[in-house]
């Protein structure tokens, strides 16, 4: 048997506190809820996930180089680096993996500052706004985007 494709699924910084702080914008699952969520979507593609946090940018880009050859493609909510890291933007592109931007609230209905994503240069496309659900719906785009890449 063939094995099943992996997908990278990166979260960044403070992610780690989900379902404990700020439940109005973020929602109440924590982080192992959403991995769970992710695991069973997955199996459902016959995909696996490799789910990662890390509040350290150079442990981001590391995670990242290593998914060249290793994973199918990426979803990545990376956080407060969205609006800031050139260097999480460059090691994407590197990886010319199917990159899908993921974020839990609504970025553009929210401060100026968080309009604006790096990330998004290297994003085959973006998913914000819809809490847990949307790392739901970010696994079924990367699924069809991997059955396009066969
Ligand atoms: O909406 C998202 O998913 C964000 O990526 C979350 C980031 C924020 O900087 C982005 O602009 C949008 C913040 C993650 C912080 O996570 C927290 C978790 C629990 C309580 C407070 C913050």
């Amino acid at each position: 048997m063939s094995k099943s494709p992996e997908i990278l699924i990166l979260n960044g910084p403070n992610l780690n506190m989900l379902g404990i702080r700020e439940p109005n914008i973020y929602g109440y699952e924590t982080l192992a809820d959403i991995e769970e969520l992710c695991s069973q979507r997955a199996i459902s593609h016959g995909l696996k996930v490799n789910f990662k946090q890390s509040n350290f940018e150079g442990e981001i880009v590391a995670d990242i180089q290593s998914a060249s050859g290793a994973a199918a493609g990426i979803i990545i909510n990376g956080a407060g680096y969205t609006h800031t890291s050139i260097a999480i933007l460059d090691a994407l592109k590197i990886s010319e993996l199917p990159v899908i931007e993921l974020h839990l609230s609504n970025i553009h209905a929210r401060e100026a500052f968080r309009h604006h994503s790096y990330i998004a240069k290297a994003a085959t496309g973006i998913i914000c706004g819809f809490g847990a659900h949307g790392y739901v719906l970010a696994i079924d785009a990367m699924a069809r985007l991997i059955e396009c890449a066969d």
